[in-house]
């Protein structure tokens, strides 16, 4: 009836595993691993609030069948590209981080086999085997995910305990991704511990500001460390319009520019290219928990409409009034197909 099927593109779950371990972090943290006060701030909240927003959320994470294929005919989403919610794997010690992201991967496989039509899935990956020195590892898991599992992407749930991805540990697998042809998709996380505290104070620490803080600044760190001239084949999907980085393009511009010319960091080098060029060149952005018509063209307008396509963010922001809402988009219906349907078809490859 609309011309167009509607493919949803940030779409989270958890393995009950996951959760598990989870509640023994909040409960008795890991000695292995650095405090993170985001996490027990966001999933303290989840887990352990009585109150009935969280408790669907929590339900709705752990369903890969008929409830969430429900809830996806009850909005009119006909396909789901699911990826493993935040903060995934990054809080856990890595050996057992590889054990959940093997886990993570099998059950999300199971779920695309069990409905290939309604789903696909993102691959979950140990990243913190690469900061062992051991990202072989996290490459490997990679490669059978996409190439076993047939995942069409792999999911950053952003800083790896207070590390960006422009650390030189993570490249092997920002390189296997350029090599598999495919994305990355840079997720939100919690503010690392080191930048919680004065977001936290004042409840702003997660989806309604924080984890854009967070993640617009990851996304312009591995812009500025010159990834994408070491791999400029790399593709990189980030959520929420881009978390504010396309309103930035050419501050961003200028002073990158003056820095680099005035030799004012060591960590600051010339690029290739201006830092909105990569912005245009290498990243695509969805509508996440965005779904505001005039940000959504704005975006278009400075990124590219090329580069713009729908998501909603189940189950954070189950809202199917906001489906309704962009199915309105001030759009010819060509260009709205290419938004829920055709650009998210040619970047994760969907063959269904
Ligand atoms: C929230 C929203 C959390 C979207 C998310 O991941 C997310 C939230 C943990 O409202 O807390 O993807
Ligand atoms: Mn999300």
């Amino acid at each position: 009836m609309t011309g167009y099927r509607r493919i949803a593109t940030e779409e989270a779950f958890a393995p009950p595993e996951l959760l598990q371990l989870y509640r023994g972090l909040l409960r008795d943290g890991d000695g292995d691993v650095p405090r993170d006060r985001g996490f027990e701030s966001l999933w303290g909240f989840y887990l352990g609030s009585a109150a009935e927003r969280p408790r669907a959320v929590v339900r709705r994470l752990t369903d890969l069948g008929a409830g969430r294929i429900a809830d996806m005919d009850a909005a009119g989403i006909d396909h789901q590209v699911l990826a493993l919610t935040a903060p995934g794997t990054n809080v856990l010690d890595a050996p057992t981080a590889r054990t959940m992201a093997t886990l993570t991967n099998d059950m999300a496989a199971q779920a695309v086999r069990d409905h290939p039509d309604r789903f696909t899935a993102l691959a979950t990956v140990a990243w913190q085997d690469a900061l062992d020195g051991n990202a072989d590892a996290a490459v490997a898991e990679l490669d059978r995910a996409v190439r076993r599992l047939g995942m069409c992407g792999v999911i950053a749930n952003s800083h790896v305990q207070g590390t960006y991805l422009d650390d030189q540990r993570f490249w092997p697998v920002l390189e296997a991704a350029e090599l598999l042809d495919v994305p990355v998709y840079l997720h939100p996380n919690t503010p690392n511990d080191r930048m919680v505290e004065p977001l936290h104070e004042a409840g702003l620490d997660g989806a309604i500001y924080g984890f854009a803080v967070e993640t617009g600044m990851h996304l312009l760190r591995i812009v500025t460390s010159g990834v994408f001239d070491r791999f400029p084949r790399l593709r990189l999907v980030v959520g929420h319009l881009g978390e504010a980085l396309p309103f930035w393009l050419p501050r961003i511009d200028h002073f990158h520019a003056a820095q680099v010319a005035s030799g004012r960091y060591p960590a600051m080098k010339a690029l290739q290219l201006r830092p909105s060029d990569y912005l245009r060149r290498n990243v695509w952005y969805t509508t996440s928990g965005m779904a505001w018509q005039r940000g959504i063209m704005f975006v278009r307008e400075v990124v590219g409409p090329d580069r713009v396509l729908y998501a909603m963010d189940y189950p954070y922001q189950y809202e199917p009034d906001e489906v309704r809402h962009q199915d309105e988009l001030p759009l010819d219906a060509a260009a709205k197909r290419e938004f829920f349907e055709g650009i998210a078809t040619r970047l994760f490859h969907l063959t269904v």
